[in-house]
């Protein structure tokens, strides 16, 4: 039972000499939960046990995974409130990140540096000519670092047609595993591994801020009622069998996407996840909610703005009536 006296604290002094640990084991889910505090975490020998932990309310980046060592090797991030591991998680199956850019010139470099800490992963920059000169920025990460690619295309034209491209080049490369993730540290790069592990039995796994475990951080009331709004707008049409329709913190096998007739999508914004989630469905594709806690960006602009909301309403009655 995870409180403070029944579990075991132990000091992992020479790795994170800051970080309490509480280890968690099996058996312990029906109790409650301890409330930690700033140096504390928790450690759990797997990531079915994380989830467990995670949809009860604690923290994802204050769960360590530890596997089979008995030292975390976690340290504290300097600055943040996240751990992270000595070493990247690493699949067995190829995997690419797709970061569609647009003006993110403050956050690209820092995000793709946060991400090469929690997994081993190629990244594709899908950048639309951004006038702030990210396009050059990912140039230079990429001739960096080998695992950084970018895909420049003419001219802003949304989110759908950036990630479409990005998608048409994982799959002629053959990746396992595809993932999209927005460019502003709204999606956590801890969340990463969880996301990767969790489609070892899912062909599409969501991000969730609508289950258990999942929310939002720092959004004013307007943008929560967007969000919920537009999310129960979409159920009311396509059912409620998906909690997050709009949600953009995916990974999808590649099996999935070869089978989603990708060149017939049209939908430009917000109602693009919309789209391919319910391409999903009518596929009979196994999807799978995993919570997170999603974050306002802290530096750039949001490109959320009416003319997406309207294609939103518009777009999901004649998903409907399509089929
Ligand atoms: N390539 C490309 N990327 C875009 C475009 N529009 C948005 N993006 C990127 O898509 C991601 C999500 O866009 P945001 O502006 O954060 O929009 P949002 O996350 O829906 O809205 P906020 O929650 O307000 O930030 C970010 O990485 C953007 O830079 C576009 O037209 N082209
Ligand atoms: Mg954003």
């Amino acid at each position: 039972m995870p409180t403070s006296q029944s579990l075991s604290p132990s000091l992992a002094a020479a790795q994170a000499p800051l970080v309490r640990y509480y280890s968690v084991c099996r058996g312990d889910s029906a109790l409650p939960l301890k409330n930690l505090g700033i140096e504390e975490a928790f450690i759990v020998p797997d990531f079915d046990l994380a989830e467990e932990l995670i949809a009860r309310g604690v923290d994802s980046s204050r769960v360590a995974i530890s596997g089979e060592a008995q030292d975390p090797g976690y340290s504290q991030a300097a600055g943040g409130k996240q751990l992270v591991p000595a070493s990247p998680f690493e699949f067995d199956q190829s995997i690419l990140i797709v970061l569609p850019t647009y003006n993110e010139r403050s956050n690209l470099e820092a995000l793709v540096t946060a991400i090469g800490q929690y997994l081993v992963a190629d990244i594709l920059i899908v950048d639309d000519n951004s006038p702030d000169g990210t396009g050059q920025l990912a140039d230079e990460l990429s001739c960096r670092y080998r695992h950084v690619h970018v895909l420049h295309r003419a001219r802003k034209e949304g989110l759908g047609p950036a990630y479409l491209a990005g998608f048409e080049w994982a799959l002629h490369r053959k990746y396992d595993r595809i993932i999209e993730m927005d460019c502003d540290f709204s999606h956590a790069p801890w969340d990463l591994p969880r996301l990767v592990h969790r489609s070892g039995t899912a062909d599409l796994v969501i991000g969730s801020r609508y289950v258990p475990g999942g929310g939002t951080e720092h959004w004013n009331a307007r943008r929560r009622l967007v969000s919920r709004c537009g999310n129960t707008y979409v159920s009311l049409f396509l059912g409620s069998n998906i909690h997050d329709w709009t949600g953009g913190f995916r990974c999808y096998r590649r099996e999935l996407l070869e089978k989603m007739n990708l060149e017939t999508v049209r939908a430009k914004g917000y109602i693009f996840q919309v789209e391919l989630a319910w391409r999903a469905v009518r596929l009979g594709a196994n999807v799978h909610e995993l919570p997170i806690r999603f974050s306002d960006r802290v530096q750039g602009q949001s490109k959320l703005g009416w003319a997406s909301l309207i294609e939103g309403l518009t777009a999901v009655p004649k998903m409907y009536f399509r089929n």
